[in-house]
């Protein structure tokens, strides 16, 4: 397994992230530790684990303050510290107009070309500016407490301008940022007011190196940069941007996940037993069993899923009481209207299409809306028949991954969106438009009568580029990427940037 450790040289590492790796909350029998549910803290993680250093994040736990010191900071994981989280306070206020305001009405909707969701507010981009402006400076406290030369590496659209920042008060340091989510083409950055596209792009060149999932997005970004960033030279054919004296490098590295574990997880006893106790309650009879497991949001494409199901028990009677579908949908953003809104459109119409086809002896549709515990999941994908994956835009989607790792029988067929970004790399996938409710009613069907030998060659391909392309190697392959990009000042794209999707 690739040694991450050894690209950073002996450098302190300092990862910045809006949701923290540990939340500690109050609750009737005291104070309990849980992980918060989200792809990003399931990648990265396990490869801070690896690395020590340091994780900034927002100290979002109800019981956080009374469990770090008084800086914030404190070793975790708790029971078994191997790297520390220093944790950043926000007031609601800070929240309101940074987190649910500027990051997540402005900036989300746009990035997933989503605009029916988007909402500018001139307080939520000032609030905005001022976390960000926090956080660099936490990052850069941080960077003095370092045992060793600095590395910093951001995360997500929560922060666009914290490189800037980071550079202004520490000009030396190596940034690096990944990007979780899908970059928009200069259209939709348009619609934010003048000024304001510039000032995000120009935050983000304070990086060395931008990390996006796939090129299509480091493309949109340098189309962003010509457009709106005048002063910048950049350079396409070699994914780089001059800037103030500097160059920035861009990249495309897919995201992946703890395969290893993952496979461990749903290899294990208690996972068999759980996989067949939920086959036996909800597939017995030689009856079909798919799963979906996703926040809500309206990046999931969960109406456009449930519309697809009613298309297919509607218009295929024979499978009523043959195929059993259980969504496992964690709520998500519920302060939102948006959100709010889609959680009570998804209950309506469960409802109703279990009303509608269900029998005394059959639910169409299991919905589990909450969030599960790893071990069940990893059994609920083993139990499966196929998981249907139907984003409208994804930057990756690691659910498509996980089904993947679990299956080591081979059986299974995954449908996934063309617009995830996971579908450039798992082309084997029944890959759909989930706007096509026709052709994702067909796909399952597909799925549901593919035989067991096209479902073994199509598994064991996904699963050797999952295997092979885990989340140490994404992320070994950014470290040794900065690595040679610190060393050599001087960057040759096309011997270490190359996507493998
Ligand atoms: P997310 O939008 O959160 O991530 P995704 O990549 O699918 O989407 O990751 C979700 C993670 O949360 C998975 O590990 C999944 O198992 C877990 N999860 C979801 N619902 C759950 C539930 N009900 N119970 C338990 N666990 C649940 C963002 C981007 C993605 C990108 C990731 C990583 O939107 O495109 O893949 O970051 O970069």
């Amino acid at each position: 397994m690739t040694d991450v450790t050894r690209y950073l040289d002996g450098r302190t590492l300092i990862l910045l992230s809006n949701r923290e790796p540990y939340e500690h909350l109050a609750g009737s029998e005291g104070v309990h530790v849980r992980q918060p549910p989200g792809g990003l803290v399931s990648a990265l993680d396990p490869t801070m684990r690896r690395m020590s250093g340091t994780w900034v994040a927002w100290g979002s736990g109800s019981a956080d303050r009374e469990t770090a010191d008084e800086v914030g900071r404190l070793g975790v994981p708790p029971f078994e510290p191997r790297y520390t989280l220093r944790r950043v306070w926000l007031s609601e206020d800070d929240i309101e107009g940074y987190y649910l305001g500027f990051a997540n009405t402005a900036l989300w909707p746009l990035c997933h070309l989503l605009i029916q969701h988007f909402e500018f507010h001139r307080e939520h981009w000032e609030c905005y500016q001022q976390i960000n402006a926090r956080f660099a400076k936490a990052v850069y406290e941080e960077s003095l407490r370092a045992k060793s030369t600095p590395q910093v590496w951001v995360q997500d659209y929560h922060f666009a301008l914290v490189p800037a920042e980071i550079r202004r008060l520490a000009p030396d340091i190596f940034i690096h940022h990944f990007w979780h989510i899908p970059f928009p083409p200069p259209d939709m950055l348009r619609l934010l007011p003048t000024g304001v596209p510039a000032a995000l792009l120009r935050g983000l060149l304070g990086n060395d190196l931008i990390e996006f999932h796939t090129d299509r997005y480091a493309h949109n970004f340098l189309n962003c940069v010509r457009e709106f960033v005048p002063e910048a030279q950049v350079r396409g054919e070699s994914l780089r941007v001059s800037v103030d004296g500097r160059q920035v490098v861009l990249g495309s590295f897919p995201i992946s996940i703890d395969v290893e574990s993952f496979e461990r997880l749903a290899l294990s006893e208690e996972s068999d037993a759980r996989a067949s106790a939920l086959r036996q309650r909800y597939a017995r009879g030689g009856r079909a069993l798919g799963v979906s497991v996703d926040r809500v949001d309206y990046t999931k494409g969960i109406p456009e899923r449930l519309r697809a199901l009613d298309r297919l028990w509607q218009e295929s009677p024979e499978l009523r009481e043959r195929f059993t579908m259980i969504v496992v949908a964690t709520p998500s953003r519920t302060e939102l209207a948006p959100y709010k809104n889609l959680e009570n459109e998804m209950l309506a119409t469960v409802r109703d299409i279990n009303t509608r086809y269900g029998t005394q002896d059959w639910e169409p549709i299991v919905l589990v809306h909450e969030n599960v515990h790893a071990e069940l999941l990893a059994a609920i994908y083993r139990a499966a028949d196929l998981c249907l994956v139907s984003s409208l835009q994804d930057g990756m989607n690691l659910v498509a991954k996980e089904f993947v790792a679990a299956r080591d029988d081979e059986q299974g067929v995954l449908i996934l969106s063309q617009f995830a970004g996971a579908s450039r790399e798992l082309p084997e996938a029944l890959v759909v438009n989930p706007y096509d409710a026709d052709q994702c009613a067909a796909a399952l069907q597909v799925a549901l009568t593919m035989p067991a030998d096209e479902q073994h060659d199509r598994m064991r391909f996904m699963r050797g580029v999952v295997r092979e392309f885990n989340v140490y190697r994404w992320a070994g392959r950014m470290l040794l990427d900065a690595a040679v990009l610190r060393q050599r000042g001087r960057f040759r794209a096309a011997d270490t940037i190359a996507g493998h999707g």
